[in-house]
Parts: structure tokens; C-alpha cells; sequence
């Protein structure tokens, strides 16, 4: 399931519900009609959507044992996987963590994912790097996804991958680990693709990098598109607000950009000096998807600001602002 990371151990309602929103935002990602298959149902479900996995038992038949890559349950000292390179791999035990490192000597589009059978593994894959993970702080976490559609586009509740443009050179780190549910060990195949840095074009709405330079934008009005054309490009926006209105800002990707991952700053004001009062709200920390945020709103200026999460680059998303419970 998609979640954010920090809570990955936590079930129940609250969860639930983030859950929704963003398995919601999913459909619309991926561009492809398929049923979200909530957790809870794959909890209290047996039999349907669920693994039957006995004790140290891989699909009730054949022994669930370690990989030939352990140990590598920490970042330090662990093997490296090679563009190109599909590894064969399991999560023998419920804490199993599989960490694996590659080098890029240069800037180069970078793809990870995780496949195998529905029944095996259910995974959850992160990015750190260049260098040493961070794994405290995140500071150089660039991406997580636990489901991504363009593994399994039809029961897209186990694999994960993660597509990061020009990503700079460096040592990266992966780390795959079951999803908390208790039913996630399995056996999983570990692939890493290297493609060259791709060339993103600046929108036309560059120079649009500071709040005095945002594009005016209206609620109901239609989507516009931009790009992240390097790894520090933000894209300011701002609107109006006339009377108390809920407003929901939702970013997405063109079609045929599933991969990208938007971070989105609210303002109140166009003065936006980033102190922690002037923010109204945020979305997208550690969720490996485009950013949506809905706020109800009181009279006044807002300043919107949209960046790539993990300082990727994106080469094309559309921003819209819609009134929520009314006419759009
Ligand atoms: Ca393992
Ligand atoms: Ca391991
Ligand atoms: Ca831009
Ligand atoms: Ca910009």
C-alpha cells in the first residue's frame, strides 16, 4: 500500500483514511482503471486478495530460507546491483530488511523495482543517496513507493518501483522491506535499470521561482502544465480567495508521467518568506506520489508553491484548483 513511510507500522482509522485519499490519487495517476483493494480488506479478508503462507512457508508449499544475499540488513558492507541486473531475492522473516547499493558515475535516469508472484513478497522499496542513507533524517531519501501501477497494473498491491530522473552521480543505496502487515515475506525478484539523464525543457511560465514571480491562477479554472526542469525548479502559483471556500490543489502528471512525486507548499499572502506561520498546509512528505491538498479557506491572497520531492526533476504536471462541495 501506499503510505507514508513513518507510519508504516500504524493501522486503524486515521490511517484508513489518509489511505483512501491517496490510493484515489492513484487511479488518477496511473491513467488505468483498477480496484483499490484497501488493506483492511486484505486484513480481515482471508482468502480473498490475501497470501496463504504458512509458518516458514512460501505459498503453503515450498520453504521460505534466506537469500544468498544476506546479511544485508543494514546499509553498511552490503553487496551492489548493476544496471541491467535482476536479483533473486526473498524476505525470509517479517523484519527482514534487504539493503543494496549501485554507483552512478554519472547523472543518469534511474529505475528500481521490485516484481514477483501475487502471493509472494509484498515490498516496500526506498532510495536513498548520493552517499550514506540517512535514514534518521531523510535528508537524502529521494524517493519511497511501496505499490506503483506500472508493476502490476492489475494487482498492484505487492511490488513496488521507483523511476528518479537525473538523479547526479554518486553511490545510492536501496532498501526493500516487507510492508508492516505481518503477511508480507515472500520471495521477490530486485531489477535496477540505468537510462541516460533526460532533457527537460523549461515551462513557459520560467521564471517562475519566487513568490513575486508566481503565475495568477483561479479557483474552477482549468489545469495548468509545467515542468521541473532541474533538480531545484520551483513553480510559484497564487490565487484568490473571495469568500470562505474549501479548495482543493491537486497535482498530477501529464499522461504517460506516472513517476513523478510533487511536494506543494500553501501560503497565505504573497509574501513568502517560508516562516512556519505563513504555511497554511503541506503535502506530499515521504509519499511517493503527486501532491494534493485540501484546506478551507477565509477571504484573501495565496501563494502556492510546488517542487520536485527528493529534488527530482519532473517533465510534466498540471496544477489545478477546484472548489470542493460545489460548482467546480
Ligand atoms: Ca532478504
Ligand atoms: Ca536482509
Ligand atoms: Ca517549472
Ligand atoms: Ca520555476
Amino acid at each position: 500500500m501506499r503510505m507514508i513511510e513513518a507510519r508504516g507500522k500504524e493501522r486503524g482509522g486515521a490511517l484508513a483514511g489518509s489511505l483512501v485519499a491517496v490510493l484515489a490519487t492513484s487511479v488518477v495517476l496511473a491513467g488505468t482503471a483498477f480496484t483499490a483493494r484497501p488493506t483492511a480488506a486484505k486484513e480481515s479478508t482471508p482468502g480473498v486478495g490475501t497470501k496463504a503462507k504458512g509458518p516458514g512457508l512460501l505459498g503453503g508449499q515450498v520453504e521460505l530460507t534466506a537469500d544468498a544475499f544476506e546479511p544485508d540488513n543494514t546499509p553498511f558492507a552490503v553487496g551492489t546491483i548493476s544496471d541491467g541486473e535482476s536479483q533473486q531475492r526473498t524476505l525470509h522473516t517479517e523484519d527482514d530488511v534487504d539493503w543494496v547499493r549501485f554507483t552512478l558515475t554519472e547523472a543518469a535516469t534511474v529505475s528500481v523495482r521490485t516484481t514477483g508472484i501475487r502471493g509472494d513478497a509484498d515490498t516496500r522499496l526506498s532510495l536513498y543517496g548520493p552517499g550514506v542513507p540517512d535514514e534518521e533524517n531523510g535528508s537524502n531519501l529521494r524517493r519511497v513507493n511501496d505499490d506503483d501501477p506500472t508493476v502490476d497494473p492489475q494487482e498492484n498491491y505487492y511490488y513496488s518501483a521507483i523511476t528518479a530522473y537525473n538523479l547526479e552521480a554518486g553511490e545510492y543505496y536501496v532498501k526493500v522491506r516487507p510492508v508492516a502487515d505481518g503477511q508480507s515475506r515472500g520471495a521477490y525478484t530486485l531489477s535496477l535499470d540505468v537510462t541516460p539523464a533526460v532533457t527537460v525543457a523549461a515551462d513557459s511560465a520560467e521564471p517562475d521561482d519566487t513568490a513575486a514571480q508566481a503565475s495568477a491562477v483561479t479557483i474552477g479554472g482549468s489545469a495548468v502544465t509545467r515542468t521541473l526542469h532541474t533538480p531545484t525548479d520551483v513553480d510559484y502559483f497564487t490565487f484568490r480567495v473571495r469568500r470562505p471556500t474549501k479548495v482543493r490543489i491537486t497535482t498530477a502528471g501529464i499522461e504517460g508521467n506516472v513517476f513523478g512525486d510533487t511536494m506543494l507548499t500553501l501560503f497565505k499572502g504573497r509574501k513568502v518568506k517560508g516562516r512556519a506561520d505563513d504555511v497554511h498546509g503541506r503535502d506530499d512528505f515521504l509519499i511517493s506520489t503527486y501532491a494534493e491538498l485540501t484546506k478551507t479557506l477565509p477571504p484573501g491572497v495565496y501563494t502556492i508553491a510546488v517542487r520536485g520531492y527528493g529534488d527530482l526533476v519532473d517533465p510534466g504536471y498540471t496544477l489545478q484548483v477546484s472548489k470542493v462541495g460545489g460548482r467546480r
